[in-house]
């Protein structure tokens, strides 16, 4: 049987849940979920220690006042646990689950041109006709595993931390070995170390890593947050990372030594690691103002660490702070002054082989009985290419990406009509607080198609002019700030071979909304209403 609606959402994590609540007030929606719960990011990531990296007051709903006074967060920096409760109440609470079908991958999407509408259909075999597409299908969904050889032959257990199997998992006894030492890597490490015989990290490139000081939440600051919060979301949409901390006033290259010293001591205190980043005006666009903060760090990765050269082998040297996501961590330094925890350099002997008892290096073989991949993912082009999406003129996305993704604003994709997205790629994404700003990016949308709806239009496509603008924009704005000079998720270098420049707009949210704003203001400019 086909069903018809008018909206058709991909994904039941924060942005799709939102996006579920505000169009199914004046529209006929279905949310598919591949999962069997809602949540996304925080459905799939229940590894030991997933926690989120901004404190909670900022990183929840803002779109209902009752929720957000009502809603307790036990502790600063949310648990996945937690995360995931949130996201369950919401969806209880705002009667979503009758729009909500889990256990339910969108497999195709095809547009049919006579009748502008898109066919959809699905894992558990839903066929459905819509007008529009919400693809709220997050930026880091699928899991990024290196094809190194002889996986088949391992004997022992692989888990991706994305992909983490529920319940209790033993590892009394177990010689683990960790690969991937980004935010995910970094969280889990101390825990496997608690838990295993023995830990083997593998790292390739080192983390920037500061204190999370998680802690319990204080009656005193929920009480401050819930009674502003109308003025702080309004500030944290107005700040260039989207989170309130204290934005340097001074260049680090004008300050005196003490000066630099006590700033970046207050940053390092502060519990944010936004605030080292902007701790003075020029961390993110000055390469010697960026070496003051990364050698900071780095002596505070020599204070704690007891063997100095592993503290040196765990000194990121390459790139600078802030090019890849600075980490919080819970002990992680820590982690490596424990006799049964060792690391491995895999940029000077990469990673040949699985054997059937573990790795094999360029260098040593390494005996292991559980193989944790904190590798990271394909991200922000991976879910949607994954799909078989096909538009105007039988055109596949997968083909119109090949060489990396094009869209106009994050938010469309020339010759793919009334196909939105949410945290698109060349959106802020990771660079901005995903919640707060996929709010905005909804809103944004169902503007649009209540434009559309209103002018009786049924046909919104972009150009490749207009993708051609905010290419450039996108990564013109990327050549002014120091992620240029990392390799990373956000320009699609994180896996050999990925193509495609700056996946993530890092010139801010305030300029991203301010560009969007325009464009809405100049007639839906860019977006060709039919
Ligand atoms: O993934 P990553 P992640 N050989 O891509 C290594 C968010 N997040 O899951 O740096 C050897 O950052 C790779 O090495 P290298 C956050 O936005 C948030 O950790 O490429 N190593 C790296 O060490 C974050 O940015 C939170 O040299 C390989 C690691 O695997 C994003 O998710 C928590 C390799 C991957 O690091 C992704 O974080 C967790 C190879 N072939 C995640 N391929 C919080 O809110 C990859 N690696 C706290």
């Amino acid at each position: 049987m086909t069903e018809t609606v008018d909206v058709v959402i991909i994904g039941a994590g924060f942005s799709g849940l939102y996006a579920t609540y505000q169009l199914s007030k004046r529209y006929k929606v279905i949310c598919f979920e591949k999962g069997d719960g809602v949540g996304g990011t925080w459905y799939w990531n229940r590894y030991p220690g997933a926690r989120v990296d901004i404190q909670s007051v900022e990183y929840s709903y803002s779109f209902d006042e009752d929720l957000q006074q009502e809603w307790q967060w036990p502790e600063y920096f949310s648990a996945q646990p937690d995360l995931e409760r949130y996201a369950n109440h919401v969806a209880d609470r705002f009667d979503l689950r009758e729009h909500i079908r889990l256990s339910n991958a969108v497999e195709s999407l095809r547009f049919d041109e006579q009748s502008d509408l898109w066919d959809v259909r699905t894992s558990a075999g839903d066929h459905v006709k819509c007008r529009y597409i919400i693809a709220a299908t997050g930026a880091l969904s699928i899991p990024n595993e290196p094809p190194w050889p002889g996986r088949e032959d391992y004997e022992g257990l692989i888990y991706h931390t994305t992909d983490w199997p529920r319940g209790e998992l033993d590892l009394a006894n177990k010689r683990v070995g960790l690969i991937g030492t980004g935010s995910t890597g970094v969280q889990v490490a101390p825990i496997l170390a608690q838990q295993a015989k023995s830990l083997t990290v593998f790292q390739r490139t080192p983390a920037y890593s500061m204190p999370s000081g998680n802690r319990a939440m204080d009656e005193e600051h929920e009480r401050d947050w819930k009674e502003n919060y109308p003025a702080r979301r309004e500030e944290i949409l107005n700040t260039w990372g989207t989170s309130i901390v204290s934005y340097g006033e001074k260049s680090a290259l004008e300050c005196s030594e003490e000066e630099r010293e006590e700033i970046l001591e207050r940053a390092w205190n502060s519990k944010s690691a936004f605030q080292m980043q902007v701790a003075f005006t020029d961390v993110m666009t000055d390469m010697e103002a960026n070496g003051i903060v990364a050698e900071f760090i780095r002596n505070k990765i020599r204070d704690v660490v007891d063997d100095p050269e592993t503290a040196e082998l765990l000194c990121p040297k390459t790139y600078p702070v802030g090019g890849k996501r600075m980490c919080i961590d819970n002990g992680y330094y820590q982690t490596f002054n424990r006799d049964n925890v060792s690391l491995v350099d895999i940029r000077s002997a990469p990673i040949v082989e699985f054997t059937k008892t573990g790795l094999r290096t360029a260098q040593s073989e390494y005996e292991l009985d559980v193989i944790v991949m904190a590798t990271g993912f394909d991200a922000v082009t991976g879910s949607l290419m994954n799909m078989d999406v096909e538009g105007i003129d039988g055109i596949k996305l997968a083909d119109k990406w090949k060489d990396g993704p094009t869209t106009y604003l994050g938010y469309m994709i020339a010759g793919f009509p009334n196909l939105l997205m949410v945290h698109g790629p060349m959106t802020p994404g990771a660079q901005a607080q995903m919640i707060t700003t996929g709010e905005w990016q909804v809103d944004y949308l169902a503007d649009l198609i209540d434009t559309m709806e209103a002018e009786g239009k049924t046909r919104v496509d972009t150009t490749p002019e207009a993708e051609q603008w905010w290419y450039e924009e996108t990564q013109n704005v990327a050549m002014h700030m120091v992620h240029r000079h990392a390799d990373s998720w956000y320009n699609a270098k994180n896996i050999e071979g990925k193509k495609g420049g700056f996946m993530i707009y890092v010139g801010g949210f305030p300029r991203f909304a301010e560009l969007s704003r325009k464009a809405a203001e100049n007639g839906w400019q860019g977006f060709n209403l039919q």
